[in-house]
């Protein structure tokens, strides 16, 4: 069975990095820009292939199940003439007539919902085209208003048509590291966070203020692109799904990570990191060791977002790595790690550190990991966010904006407390002992 997974990319960021993510993908199963396969492993690049590419005819063979959405027609434009718009499927591409300028509601209830119907149309007929799909996989941004409002507004309409599939969203938390981020954006994020409480299985908690730092200070990046951050989004993305494009796995769908990583269905916003990460122009690292990598996982300096994991406590933990070594070795090297950091997992979820290994590195390396945490200092996102929503809340600035476009202020308010009550519960479940 193929079970089948369908990639959203909503807005700007949500299609540049569905983009790197393609990219990276495409590479590691040896297809081309043509959509044909030129691999040197076929039995481990297409055994699972069908997951993230639907059959197209024998001369374009591999084409990725993806819709990309944006309601700014230049800048999916610009996708659509970049290196891989001639990969994806033509008829995948739904775009408005402009993008909402950092407006949730102009998403979520007025130019979004004029879209939204077209978009769930092409969902429905690649949905067709799978024989067991297993859901969905979201990349979108929460500070811009199509990421953030026709994203959520997508996804409750996915909730209502496909109610028995998986949700996971790669979703983009503001900073004002990054240049021209606009002053709403934590009003954004908050509404959107509000409903991903409820539409999301698993929701990567990626976030600009830890990925610029990451490039920054670790990669001596001294200005810091949207691309030099989505290197690293891609990177850990492509370490999160090779557990399902590969065989053989733990977390290999979408529905095992959710019941692996989230012991409480509200609470899976999950913390993520990355090894190596190495100083950029350095030449790629082709001799590192498990230890190794094992230690620059548990690093908070590897983290995807702002929040120090030794500030909380994990919930639950995946560490997934790639590269030929045996699981035994994994084992031993995890183990060191949680007995020299015990306080860091909670003891009322016993073997609650799950590991893989996937014998095909990334591209470039000779091994790598990728981290996936259920840490209840992921809560630390929410109280930034939460507290830059509630400066602003405090004077109703730009509440008009919103309001012109049909959004009920009652809505901001019970997205605030969403927010916090979510943060009370990490806290719960932080202070919780096993007695
Ligand atoms: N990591 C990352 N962040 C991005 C990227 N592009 C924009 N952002 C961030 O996303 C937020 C802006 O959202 P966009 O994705 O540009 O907005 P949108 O979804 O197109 O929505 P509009 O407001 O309608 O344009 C800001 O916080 C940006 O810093 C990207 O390629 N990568
Ligand atoms: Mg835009």
């Amino acid at each position: 069975m193929s079970r089948e997974i369908i990639t959203l990319q909503v807005g700007q960021a949500g299609n540049k990095i569905g983009n790197k993510f393609w990219e990276v993908i495409s590479d590691e199963h040896g297809i081309d820009k043509s959509r044909m396969y030129h691999g040197n492993s076929p039995v481990s690049q297409l055994e699972r292939i069908d997951v993230y590419f639907a059959q197209g005819s024998a001369a374009e063979k591999y084409i990725p199940r993806a819709v990309l959405l944006d309601l700014d027609f230049v800048s999916l434009a610009s996708i659509r003439s970049g290196p891989l718009g001639a990969f994806y499927n033509p008829g995948h591409f739904v775009s408005g007539f402009g993008g909402t300028e950092n407006n949730y509601a102009k998403g979520h209830y007025t130019d979004g919902a004029a879209i939204v119907d077209e978009a769930m149309d092409v969902l429905r007929r690649e949905a067709e085209n799978c024989s067991s799909l297993q859901g969905f996989q979201m990349t979108h941004s929460l500070g811009g208003g199509t990421g953030s409002g026709l994203g959520t507004l997508l996804l409750s309409k996915i909730v209502d048509a496909y109610p028995d599939r998986m949700i996971s969203t790669y979703s983009v938390a503001p900073s004002p590291k990054m240049p021209h981020v606009a002053v709403v954006e934590p009003y954004n994020a908050v509404l959107a966070y509000h409903s991903l409480i409820t539409q999301s299985h698993a929701t990567f908690c990626i976030d600009n203020d830890a990925l610029y730092d990451i490039c920054f200070d670790t990669q001596g990046v001294s200005s810091p692109t949207f691309d030099d951050l989505n290197h690293l989004v891609s990177a850990t993305m492509s370490g999160v799904t090779a557990a399902f494009r590969y065989p053989g796995h733990v977390n290999e769908t979408l529905m095992k990570m959710a019941v692996n990583m989230a012991p409480f269905p509200q609470l899976h916003f999950l913390l993520s990191g990355y090894a190596p990460l190495t100083k950029r122009g350095s030449p790629p690292k082709t001799n590192l060791t498990v230890p190794e990598v094992a230690q620059h996982l548990f690093d908070a300096k590897s983290m995807l977002a702002a929040c120090d994991p030794s500030h909380g406590r994990n919930l639950t933990t995946a560490a997934h790595f790639r590269g030929p070594m045996t699981l035994k070795e994994v084992d031993e090297q995890m183990q060191q790690v949680r007995d020299k950091n015990s306080d860091y997992f909670v003891d009322w979820i016993p073997d609650n550190v799950l590991t893989s290994v996937c014998k095909i590195p990334p591209q470039g390396l000779n091994m790598s990991g990728t981290y996936i945490a259920n840490s209840t200092a992921i809560k630390e996102v929410f109280q930034r966010i939460s507290k830059q929503f509630a400066k602003l809340y405090k004077r109703k600035a730009f509440l008009n904006m919103y309001k012109s476009e049909g959004l009920d202020e009652m809505e901001f308010q019970e997205a605030d407390k969403n927010v916090r009550d979510l943060m009370k519960e990490y806290q719960q479940y932080e202070d919780a002992t096993a007695d």
